[in-house]
Formats: C-alpha cells, structure tokens, sequence
C-alpha cells in the first residue's frame, strides 16, 4: 500500500529548486509520485513503504542542500 508525506522545504528561491528536489526524490526506489511546491516551501510525496521510508526522502532533500522537516 502506498503512504503519503508532506515535507516543509527550507530554502528554495526559485522553481529550478524546486525542480531539482523533485528529480532527487522520484529517482529513489519506491516513489509513486512527488510534487515540489516552491511557493509554499512543501514537499508532497506518495511512496511504497516497503521501499522507502521518509528518513530516506528527508535526507535525499537535504542532500539536494535544502531544509527538510515532515509535518504530516
Ligand atoms: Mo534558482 Mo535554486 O536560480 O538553488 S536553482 S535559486
């Protein structure tokens, strides 16, 4: 079954960041769907928890060089 995440993003100033983060998270194993929204600093991820859990999608985020919390 697919679990869903939302993450506050910190530090995005243009869409190319945005971009750029969602290129990250879909390339992890397990992701159905990821959605950056540079307006409003959010991350919305659906995944497959038997692949991936969101520590990994948090510290892929956090690799890309952004701030990463999940707040539901
Ligand atoms: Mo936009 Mo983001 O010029 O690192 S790509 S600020």
């Amino acid at each position: 079954l697919e679990a869903k995440a939302l993450f506050s993003v910190i530090g995005m100033t243009c869409s190319a960041c945005a971009g750029s983060v969602e290129k990250a998270i879909k390339r992890l194993p397990g992701i159905r769907e990821a959605a950056v929204d540079v307006l409003n600093n959010k991350a919305h991820v659906l995944f497959y928890p038997s692949f991936v859990n969101v520590e990994n999608i948090r510290e892929t985020i956090e690799d890309v060089g952004f701030g990463a919390t999940l707040i539901d």
